[in-house]
């Protein structure tokens, strides 16, 4: 069994609609499902502002790639164009952080493969990822580089006016626990 969790975004076309899709297609898989926010775009490249959030899934049956895939096929269903990295696109959806359940044990899954990198090589780097995961897993723990820290102490390493720039909306992805 793997437990996900995935960032979400989308710049382009209808973006509520386009992360409403993700939710939609992971139906019962979800375990948790953050507010949507608006944030300015990360990364260097000039372009529209981001609608982001992040989901919590688990699925018995699935690894950690099957995720990723699940993921692409929900870009590509959103009409997503391989493009510029970290460019403008109508959906991303990325695996940030997944766990294995080993006997009773959660297990979290660690891998260098260049196709995914697990937990996700950038996420706490990124307040748009870290700040609605926060909202949905107040006390998880990302480890980079063999430093496991709570997420409020990976955003409390980021610039504190990028942070304040990730805006809680009062729009729905229309999930109910
Ligand atoms: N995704 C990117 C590049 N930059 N910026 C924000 N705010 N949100 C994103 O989801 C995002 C980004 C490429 O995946
Ligand atoms: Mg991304
Ligand atoms: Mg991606």
């Amino acid at each position: 069994m793997t437990r996900v969790v995935l960032s979400i975004g989308s710049n382009l076309g209808d973006r509520l609609a386009h992360l409403r899709s993700v939710v939609d297609a992971l139906g019962p898989r979800l375990v948790a499902v953050s507010s949507v926010y608006s944030t300015p775009p990360w990364g260097g490249v000039p372009q529209q502002d981001y609608l982001n959030a992040v989901v919590v899934a688990e699925d018995p049956a699935l690894e950690p790639s099957d995720w990723l895939k699940l993921g692409q096929e929900l870009e590509q269903a959103a009409g997503r164009i391989r493009e510029v990295r970290w460019g403008a696109r109508t959906l991303d959806v990325d695996v940030v952080w997944a766990a294995q359940r080993r006997r009773d044990a959660r297990v979290v899954v660690r891998s260098l493969d260049p196709t995914l990198t697990l937990p996700h090589p950038q996420a706490h780097n990124r307040a748009f990822v870290l700040v609605p995961w926060l909202e949905v897993e107040p006390d998880a723990e990302l480890e980079v580089a063999d430093a496991p820290r709570s997420l409020r102490e990976w955003l409390s390493a980021l610039d504190s006016a990028e942070v304040r720039e990730v805006r809680r909306t009062e729009l729905s992805l229309g999930w109910t626990r």
